[in-house]
């Protein structure tokens, strides 16, 4: 199985995953546009909350960090006047930043380097960036009358998405390569699935590395997603900041025809979304309407089970 995943909405699925189908081999393929780098040092979130939620280190209630985290570090650097303070960064996730920042100033490509940290947190899945090549989301967006760029995590998580998005750039991403594996993984595929992750700064990123929607549309198997969207809005966060800047509404419907019926397959949307199927359907998308909020691990799996079993009936 292949599943493409952002941050939080693709790691809560995965641990589902990973209980609905315990025998599988299951390849993720995880966005790198949310890397950033700070204090010398290259973070890349989406890869570690990933890693981290799979192999019991997160902080369960924020969805992303590390559980038991503490901020030495961080006030130290902040004591020398030297930010961002907008970005919290603890001491043991700070360990991770400097084993791989290390690993890539000595040469090894970000793939073996996550493989390497992978090595320590065994998550269960192969763990795979979308890409070795820097790939840095970005923003446009106004400020005072002016219109700017900014990185992604300036936006999400300094300006909470406080102002609208006017474009999200994936700069990087047309010059990009697959990582190793990446294609390889997709073409041996039996099924592959979009978790309900942000659809356009968390799969558009990882489908704008030229060759992997390719590879995906090609591979002939099922392709399934589910909605990161319920009762037309974004379950956690602002996917819908993110979504009108690509001129897509934040409903369950206007996502699956986002990605629409050259790449995707069949699309769950929550029971509240039901309304949604007739419309999805009518686009060329298989569609079921089933309960979406991963709540607890065991939801997630039941979530996991009806895209498996969606696989099927499209297969
Ligand atoms: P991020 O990188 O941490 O933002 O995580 P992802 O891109 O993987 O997923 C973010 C998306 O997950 C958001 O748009 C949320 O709406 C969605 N999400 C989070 N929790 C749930 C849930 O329980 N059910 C559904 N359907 N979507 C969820
Ligand atoms: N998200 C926040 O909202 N605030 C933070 O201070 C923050 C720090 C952070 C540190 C490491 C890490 O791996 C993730 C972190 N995140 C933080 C989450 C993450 O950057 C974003 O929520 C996602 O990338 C959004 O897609
Ligand atoms: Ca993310």
């Amino acid at each position: 199985m292949v599943v493409l995943a952002g941050g939080i909405g693709g790691a809560r699925f995965l641990r589902g995953l990973k209980r609905a189908a315990p025998d599988a081999d299951i390849t993720v393929i995880g966005n790198t546009g949310d890397d950033i780098h700070l204090f010398g040092l290259k973070v890349c979130p989406d890869l570690d909350t990933v890693m981290y939620t799979l192999g019991g280190g997160i902080d369960e209630e924020q969805g992303w960090g590390r559980a038991d985290e503490t901020f030495t570090v961080k006030g130290e650097l902040a004591a020398y006047g030297v930010g961002p303070e907008w970005f919290g960064l603890g001491d043991r996730d700070f360990a991770t930043h400097i084993v791989r920042t290390q690993m890539i100033g000595a040469g090894y490509p970000l793939s073996a380097v996550t493989e390497a940290l992978c090595d320590r947190w065994r998550p269960g899945v192969r763990l795979l960036p979308m890409s070795d090549d820097r790939v840095e989301t970005h923003v446009a967006v106004e400020v005072d009358g002016e219109r700017r760029a900014v990185h992604f995590q300036e936006y999400w998580v300094k300006l909470r998405a406080s102002v609208d998005a006017l474009a999200v750039v994936p700069v990087g991403a047309e010059q990009a390569k697959p990582a190793p594996g990446v294609l390889e993984a997709v073409a041996e595929a039996d099924v592959v699935i979009f978790p309900p992750s942000n659809p356009v700064v968390s799969i558009g990123t990882i489908l704008a590395v030229p060759g992997i929607r390719e590879a995906i549309a090609e591979a002939g198997v099922p392709v399934v997603g589910l909605s990161p969207i319920v009762g037309d809005a974004p379950v956690r966060g602002m996917a819908d900041k993110v979504l009108a800047a690509v001129g897509v509404e934040a409903t369950a419907s206007a996502v699956a025809r986002h990605y629409g019926s050259g790449l995707l397959d069949g699309w769950l949307v929550d029971t509240v979304d039901a309304d949604a199927v007739a419309e999805v359907e009518a686009a060329g998308i298989r569609c079921r309407a089933v309960p979406l909020m991963m709540t607890d691990v065991d939801a997630a799996a039941a979530m996991a089970r009806e895209a498996l079993a969606l696989a099927e009936e499209v297969r």
